[in-house]
């Protein structure tokens, strides 16, 4: 321990950025109404306050260049979201009708285009749908500013792994597994999870295995590392053909393509599981992970699969998560990403639950 630092009780990094708090998504537009949405800049005061509150170090994210982010996303894409809140409001539409955020309403669908070549309309309420596949992932003023924020802060966590540390965990802001590399949605804008497994491959790593615990699939994620051998991808979410989010994808015959054929795994669960087939499931996802050698581990840390969570049926505890983060601490090197999880009541002791887990399952001592 630093001279001078109190008793670390919780011994995994928290990586924070104060920028993450500017994302104000104002809401979510859902089957056509505008509610207020769950995805809220006190989520992550929430969780910060918890896990500070339980001993864990709190430590600021660096600025990092664009480099991995081009190499997990199209350019276009970051480019489209660094611009986009900018453009709408040159545009004069948040004063028009108190359009005050970005909300795409028509979408460059395959079946639309029918083979026709993608283009970028001029016009920035008919772009705004471009690299977008939802109505409910708004964009505001402070939104890229987070957005980037969430990005440095896995990176950040990434450095801290590559550099010898056994376990760091991301507080991202907004939450990352919905993006694909070249469509945000989901409240989702760049994949922190996929930006933190490259740059775990780029610091050496030869295998990454991210193993996704958010209550709904990471199709994002799933898609950026489809026909990557290098990056194996392992899922446990709520069934999407019983109707959840997102619908199209995380189903069981999901298994990669090409090079990457065999390096997916989804394990679809019923709505209403509980911990022991949840845990029962991650168990069977881990040892997969495992038999797969990766020299690190990336976990898309959910905490919406608990009971309490407004967006998801699933029904695990406190005690569920902690032993979750056992179970994928002991995989090896972790870096632990913030995804979603909703409930501001239960969040704080969810987080300090699988982080407690994870730094048991780590070895770690609490000093
Ligand atoms: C990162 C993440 O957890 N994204 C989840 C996105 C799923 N959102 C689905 C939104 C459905 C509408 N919400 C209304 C809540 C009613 N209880
Ligand atoms: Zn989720």
């Amino acid at each position: 321990m630093k001279a001078g630092a109190g008793p670390v009780s919780l011994p995994v990094p928290v990586v924070w950025s104060e920028d993450c708090l500017r994302h104000e998504p104002g809401g979510e537009v859902w089957l056509g109404v505008r509610d207020e949405g769950t995805e809220v800049p006190a989520r992550a005061m929430v969780l910060r306050d918890a896990l500070a509150a339980a001993g864990a170090p709190v430590v600021p994210a660096r600025a990092h260049g664009d480099e991995i982010l081009r190499a997990v996303h199209d350019p276009e894409l970051l480019d489209h979201l660094a611009g986009i809140w900018r453009d709408w409001a040159e545009a004069g539409l948040p004063a028009d009708c108190g359009r005050d955020r970005v909300v795409p309403y028509v979408f460059p669908t395959p079946g639309m285009l029918a083979g026709l070549p993608l283009r970028s309309p001029p016009a920035v309420h008919g772009r705004a749908g471009l690299f977008c596949y939802d109505t409910m992932t708004l964009v505001g003023p402070g939104s890229w500013a987070a957005i980037r924020g969430a990005a440095d802060a896995a990176l950040t966590a990434a450095d801290l792994v590559s550099s010898g540390e056994r376990l760091a965990y991301a507080l991202c802001r907004p939450p990352g597994h919905h993006v694909t590399r070249g469509a945000y949605g989901g409240s989702c804008y760049l994949n922190n999870a996929a930006i933190a497994a490259q740059a775990l491959r780029a610091a050496g790593a030869r295998r990454v295995a991210v193993v996704d615990i958010d209550a709904h699939h990471g199709n994002g994620t799933q898609m950026i590392f489809y026909d990557r051998p290098d990056v194996w991808y392992g899922s446990l979410h709520v069934d999407p053909g019983a109707g959840w989010f997102p619908h199209y994808a995380g189903y069981a015959t999901e298994r990669g393509s090409g090079d990457g054929e065999g390096g997916n795994r989804n394990l679809p669960l019923a709505p209403g599981t509980g911990d022991d087939a949840w845990l029962a499931a991650l168990t069977t996802l881990c040892g997969e992970a495992r038999a797969r050698e990766p020299d690190a581990v990336v976990v898309s840390l959910g905490l919406d699969a608990a009971a309490t969570d407004p967006e998801s049926p699933l029904c695990v505890t406190e005690a569920g998560y902690r032993a979750a983060g056992r179970l994928v601490a002991a995989l090896g090197p972790a870096v632990l990403i913030q995804e979603g999880g909703y409930d501001l009541a239960s969040l704080g002791g969810l987080a300090v639950a699988v982080l407690s887990g994870a730094a048991e399952g780590a070895g770690l001592d609490a000093s």
